[in-house]
């Protein structure tokens, strides 16, 4: 059996109608995954809602709404393979108010497209979307110039572009020298698959040559070993047997571990007996693998989901406090200080109080704006101090990055999204 090639998810992001639904069709399209056939069926559809233009974005925008509004709501799967990878290209929204359709594919990502219509040059959501792409850790974006067609394809244009994100990208830490961008035309197909024989000014790579450039995602298997329980079962003639995904490190059996917070927030050790998946037994599981362990010592009223399984010589911290940056999605009103909502991390589900606002920053530079705000609203990013209502286990961004971020919901929205900068250990 031939090897199977390594998976990398890329998302494309950028403002409302930058193109991306339009680059990702184009690229199906182009690659033979869509037929000249379903194109035309495709074509007529939005010539019906009277949005020529749109057959392309329509490969990925399924839903009704979305293709009688012409504006992509959900996220979008594609998987398409390159010479080195598989890849599952996730085409997120860039209209505000799906922005937490945005995170969540931003939080699968391990490399981005930032895509920015060439006419319109960079706009609110490509200030927002990168910011949101440096919170959730995507660390290899590329810059898609795209619609060049609609200015003659003009290198000056891109240039003047191309000059603007610079000064974005300085802004969250990213040089602009180190930095890949593309000029591209999503709906004429130039720049795609194809080098485009319009510019022939650029020397960079298509879209699809850039999947293969996008350096490898980091190895998460160096880092301490931890595995959030998602669901735990009762196996009769095994035993309790907690499942999950291993997200850092790796597992083996007969290895010392520790479950934490436990029941009773003192957590407590077991070793490692077996490890399934697929229903096979494993010598070992690493990150990224989805088993069903059974750990001597531990049974069904020590863990539940929320626990995090730890190797026992580098358990994880539970938090007194922590200090977060965030950026305000979505509130209704303002968010100040004192307010209690739920924070999503990893697969627990703690109330958690923001007991100080410690300075707002600008999300496109970092820098302080204003020093202890009252309040925060929508769009807002601030670097925050928050106090677990519960037994909650974090870590920080540099020490391991998946157990770092959270997401902040309240009645069913996600109000904010952010990442874990310091943390004081409970005694
Ligand atoms: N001239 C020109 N128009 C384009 C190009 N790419 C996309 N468009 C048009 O831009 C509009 C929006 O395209 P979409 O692909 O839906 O944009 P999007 O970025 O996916 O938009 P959202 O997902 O709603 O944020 C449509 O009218 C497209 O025809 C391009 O390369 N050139
Ligand atoms: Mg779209």
């Amino acid at each position: 059996m031939a090897k199977e090639k390594p998976n990398m998810n890329v998302v494309f992001v950028g403002h409302v109608d930058a193109g991306k639904s339009t680059i990702v069709g184009q690229l199906m399209f182009q690659s033979g995954a869509v037929s000249e056939q379903e194109m035309k069926k495709l074509r007529e559809e939005a010539e019906k809602h009277g949005k020529v233009g749109f057959e392309f974005a329509y490969i990925m925008d399924k839903i009704k709404e979305e293709r009688e509004r012409g504006v992509t709501i959900d996220l979008a799967y594609k998987k398409i393979m390159t010479n080195k990878w598989q890849i599952t290209i996730i085409d997120a929204p860039g209209h505000r108010d799906f922005v937490k359709n945005m995170i969540t594919g931003a939080s699968q990502a391990d490399s981005a497209f930032l895509v920015i219509a060439a006419p319109a040059g960079v706009q609110p959501q490509t200030t927002e979307h990168l910011w949101l792409l440096r919170t959730a850790g995507v660390k290899n974006i590329v810059v898609a110039i795209n619609k060049m067609d609609a200015v003659d394809y003009k290198e000056e244009t891109y240039n003047k572009v191309k000059e603007d994100v610079g000064k974005l990208l300085q802004g969250v830490g990213i040089k602009s020298e180190d930095t890949t961008f593309i000029a591209c035309s999503g709906l004429k197909g130039e720049n795609i698959t194809k080098k485009s024989e319009e510019m022939g000014w650029y020397k960079g790579p298509t879209i699809l040559e850039q999947m293969d450039l996008f350096a490898a995602p980091e190895s998460l298997t160096n880092l301490p070993m931890r595995m959030p329980v998602q669901d735990v079962y009762e196996i009769t003639g095994i035993g309790t047997v907690p499942v999950g995904k291993v997200i850092t490190g790796i597992m083996k059996v007969g290895q010392k571990v520790k479950v934490l917070p436990g029941r009773t927030g003192e957590g407590i050790q077991g070793e490692v007996k077996t490890i399934e998946a697929h229903h096979e037994q494993l010598p070992e599981a690493i990150a990224g693998d989805n088993v069903g362990i059974n750990i001597r010592g531990i049974g069904k009223k020590d863990i539940a989901r929320g626990d995090v399984i730890c190797d026992a010589a580098q358990p994880i911290s539970i938090v007194e406090e922590f200090i977060a940056t965030i950026t305000v999605i979505n509130h209704p009103t303002v968010l100040a200080k004192g307010y209690t909502p739920v924070f999503h991390v990893h697969t627990a589900q703690v109330p958690c109080q923001f007991v100080e606002l410690i300075a707002q920053i600008n999300p496109a530079t970092g820098e302080v704006i204003k020093e202890n705000p009252d309040f925060l609203k929508n769009g807002d990013a601030a670097k925050v101090r928050i106090k677990p209502q519960g037994n909650l286990c974090l870590e920080t961004q540099k020490d391991n990055p998946t157990m770092s971020r959270f997401s902040i919901r309240d009645a069913g929205i996600t109000v904010a999204a952010g990442m874990c900068t310091e943390i004081t250990k409970k005694k």
